[in-house]
């Protein structure tokens, strides 16, 4: 039995310890709240987390919610009368119509695009998780939280890590607090965030400063005028969880920069680009890697010499590890010509993944800004020639002599990345991943300016666009100084420029048009015999004619004659 006394002690023991724990546990709860800047009890906040489990789950269940409304379904809206003309007269601010998109919610629906074997790929369900990191400059309002919502309702929640919209120093009204307060009320979960740089830093600089800022797994880059569409994220997800030296691009449809319809490009095409450095579309060919892999069908993964730029997914830590982008490069333009050749040259590889879908409104024109007007594509693009395209970069200066006399920066960091990841050479890419891209001084019977030296008349485009039909016209011989007048004789008997051919029905005296070029002889096959001079139109017989033609005139086809107006030199010969 304990005597009282000792009960005593005991109780006043038990109740020291008691009070002492529960001071602790005060300061505890003091410290947490300061700390974490919240009043909110531990217990509140995973109620409070399950209360955004369910928005999430909502958002995501209720993406494909039928809607009445303008653009639903991703419908165009047509303007008339007075609104359409105040919406010709903005678009040429905004290059597209603002008008339009202002009457379509920003949820609106679309319609699934997705080829249907892609509706019953099964994907695993421990994928790797998105961070979403669409940049903008003085977007407009609708297309830029158009871009957020399509991505926050089509992503399965599980998977989007965050969307980060990472501001390039805009300074257009609503993108500022108006911004901030939309997207903590719209998204009280916190999954879209606004990131802002301090001044203006470029697309470029701008995308590496979000994807430092980025936290998910995988890095998926959009531009801010875009709608993710249907099931777009699994399948970028799961083949870069398989493999992260993948870089992916989704499926592009055209959302109308007039209407702001929704349409599927339907097309099969793979990415390629110009001796000038530009990026162009180039036609599918099944490779070796997609008939061994048991690919080739036009919705399964798609190896791509290059891609457009702005839509891209990359493992993160691979994207860093590869060497971001040159951060060198300023406002727009190269970088995309730029990362593709250095993922395929440093070990990587790019692939087109149809079965995701993204929408994004094709602009003519740029509305905003180049800081000091610079021609910021020539020289970032100047970079990249002199960093990764070794002695092919003379086929870039031969279109761009005028850049030679520019100030391109320093660029030796990004060499020494070439040497640290000891990168495969620029003649390894062109063999290996784009052996189609026509080079047009090798592998050529002859090539460069196309003379008749009675007159001094070359060949000449006239500086005309190559993608529009157009005749051959005749110019003062400019000696190499104008990238106009380098043609080639390729060993199909082809008489071409880079993409077009020239082509003829073989008329008497009927002018010669260059056309894309087609592979299949015809009316594009030409013969020229270095000793007579004579460049003969094969299916007619007839020759290329210079008689009463003057510079600025177009290139005739006549009977031959043997004269010295049907007499040509071609500069170089490499295999006549
Ligand atoms: O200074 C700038 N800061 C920016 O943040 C200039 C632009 N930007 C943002 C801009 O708001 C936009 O979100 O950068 C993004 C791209 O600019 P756009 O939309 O004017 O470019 P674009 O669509 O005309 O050009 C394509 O080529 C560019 C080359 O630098 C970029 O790689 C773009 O991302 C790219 N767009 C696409 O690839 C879209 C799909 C095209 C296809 C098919
Ligand atoms: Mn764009």
């Amino acid at each position: 039995m304990l005597s009282s006394a000792r009960r005593f002690f005991i109780r006043r023991r038990y109740l020291g310890w008691t009070s002492a724990a529960g001071v602790c546990l005060l300061l505890i709860c003091i410290i947490y709240v300061l700390s974490t800047g919240s009043w909110e009890a531990p217990k509140l906040r995973a109620v409070a987390n399950g209360k955004y489990a369910d928005l999430k789950k909502s958002r995501y269940e209720n993406r494909n919610r039928h809607k009445q409304g303008p653009g639903e379904y991703g419908a165009g809206v047509f303007l008339q009368g007075e609104e359409k003309k105040n919406a010709d007269e903005l678009a040429k601010k905004e290059a597209f119509n603002i008008i339009a998109s202002d009457g379509i919610a920003l949820d609106r629906s679309l319609p699934d695009v997705r080829n249907p074997a892609c509706k019953s790929v099964e994907y695993p369900k421990d994928l790797p998780t998105a961070s979403v990191v669409i940049i903008f400059h003085n977007e407009a309002w609708t297309p830029l939280l158009r871009t957020a919502h399509s991505v926050v309702n089509r992503s399965p929640p599980q998977y989007l890590h965050e969307v980060i919209l990472l501001d390039d120093a805009s300074y257009r009204d609503r993108l500022g607090e108006e911004l901030d307060k939309y997207v903590q009320d719209t998204w009280p979960d916190g999954v879209v965030k606004v990131v802002r740089v301090k001044e203006r830093a470029g697309l470029i600089r701008a995308r590496i400063a979000g994807a430092k800022a980025a936290t998910g797994d995988v890095l998926i880059f959009l531009d801010s005028h875009c709608e993710a569409n249907e099931g777009w994220l699994e399948p970028l997800l799961a083949r870069i969880g398989e493999n992260s030296s993948r870089v992916l691009v989704p499926g592009i449809d055209a959302i109308d920069s007039e209407t702001l319809e929704y349409s599927k490009n339907g097309g099969i095409a793979v990415g390629g680009f110009t001796w000038s450095l530009h990026f162009t579309w180039s036609p599918f060919v099944p490779t070796k890697w997609e008939l061994d892999q048991g690919f080739g069908k036009e919705w399964q993964p798609l190896r791509s010499p290059t891609m457009p730029g702005g839509l891209f997914a990359a493992d993160r830590k691979y994207f860093f590890d590869v060497g971001a982008y040159d951060p060198g490069m300023d406002v727009w333009g190269g970088e995309n010509l730029e990362i593709s050749f250095r993922v395929w040259m440093c070990g990587g590889s790019l692939e087109f993944i149809p079965c995701s879908r993204v929408g994004h409104i094709f602009r003519s024109s740029h509305p905003y800004t180049f800081p000091g007007n610079k021609d910021t594509h020539g020289i970032n693009s100047m970079r990249l020639a002199e960093v990764w395209m070794d002695e092919y970069k003379r086929l870039f200066y031969m279109h761009r002599r005028d850049l030679l006399k520019q100030d391109m920066g320093d660029i030796s960091e990004r060499k020494a990345l070439r040497e640290r990841l000891k990168c495969k050479s620029f003649s390894w890419y062109l063999e290996n991943v784009y052996p189609e891209k026509f080079i047009i001084d090798e592998k050529v019977l002859a090539y460069g300016m196309v003379r008749n030296p009675g007159s001094n008349l070359c060949l000449d485009t006239m500086g005309k666009d190559e993608k529009t039909r157009f005749d051959i016209g005749l110019f003062h011989c400019q000696n190499g100084a104008s990238a106009n007048e380098v043609f080639s004789l390729s060993q199909k008997n082809e008489l071409r420029r880079e993409e077009a051919c020239l082509d003829s029905v073989g008329a008497e005296g009927s002018k010669v048009s260059l056309n894309p070029c087609h592979g299949h002889k015809g009316n594009q096959e030409w013969r020229h015999h270095k000793d007579s001079g004579v460049i003969v139109h094969v299916p007619s017989g007839k020759c290329l004619d210079v008689s009463g033609l003057k510079s600025g005139d177009s290139v005739q086809l006549k009977k031959c004659n043997g004269g010295n107006d049907q007499k040509w030199t071609i500069e170089h010969y490499l295999d006549i």
